[in-house]
């Protein structure tokens, strides 16, 4: 296992699902690839767009960079802002095939694992630093039942059952605006703001061990 002296951040993205051109997630984890933020090396990887296959890209991935913090990106098309999701569920339920035709419909993510993971991420204090910062961001209480959800659970249980000394979790992103504009009405985020906000969360990542209080309950 390849461990590099210099602290990592792990980002990845996805490549494009339900007949888009393009994902803005791994458009803008690439975007920072090889860029180091408050002393920590970025890595990007693109993970397909599959259940399980996904997975074993990421564990691949963590296994050989050993970074101290991981963040996925996905995007949520129809959201208004950067999501920073706040929990993983032990279920697949896709409602739509993924990129190599499966689609399970309620089977575990981990056969036998916990119900659900929280995010390890301090979500909290990047809210605050988005907000700050002047992006719109909200905690959201529900990844899907998707890939991006499945990777989030799948993530976390690896941090957990491996004892990694690595936090993680998991951000969905609005259309970019160049796929906006086939969906009319739906809300939208330039790519150079969506690098903004990674940089920030970045930043609170590394530096902040403990979230804060701050209320960002929502009904949904
Ligand atoms: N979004 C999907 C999967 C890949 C992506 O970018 C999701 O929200 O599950």
């Amino acid at each position: 296992m390849a461990k590099h002296s210099k602290p990592c951040v792990l980002l990845t993205g996805f490549t494009p699902f339900d007949g888009e051109a393009v994902n803005p997630s791994w458009l803008a984890a690439q975007a920072l690839d090889g860029q180091t933020i408050e002393g920590h090396v970025v890595h990007a990887k693109e993970l397909p767009c599959e259940f399980n296959h996904s997975l074993n890209t990421l564990y691949k991935t963590i296994d050989k960079y050993a970074p101290t913090v991981v963040i996925c990106l996905g995007q949520a098309g129809g959201r208004s802002d950067i999501s920073l999701e706040r929990v993983a569920i032990n279920i697949n339920d896709a409602r739509i095939p993924d990129n190599k035709g499966f689609q399970p419909i309620d089977t575990p993510v981990i056969a036998g694992g916990d119900d659900a993971y929280f995010a390890t991420l301090p979500i909290k204090a990047m809210l605050q630093k988005l907000h700050q910062a002047h992006i719109p961001a909200s905690v959201s209480n529900t990844a899907g039942t998707y890939v991006c959800n499945h990777v989030m659970y799948g993530l976390l249980h690896y941090i957990k059952s491996h004892e990694l000394n690595c936090r993680g979790g998991f951000v969905h992103i609005p259309f970019s605006p160049l796929q906006a504009v086939n969906h009319s009405g739906a809300a939208s985020m330039s790519l150079a703001s969506v690098i903004e906000a990674i940089k920030v969360m970045i930043t609170c990542a590394v530096t902040e061990q403990h979230d804060i209080k701050l209320s960002a309950g929502t009904t949904h």
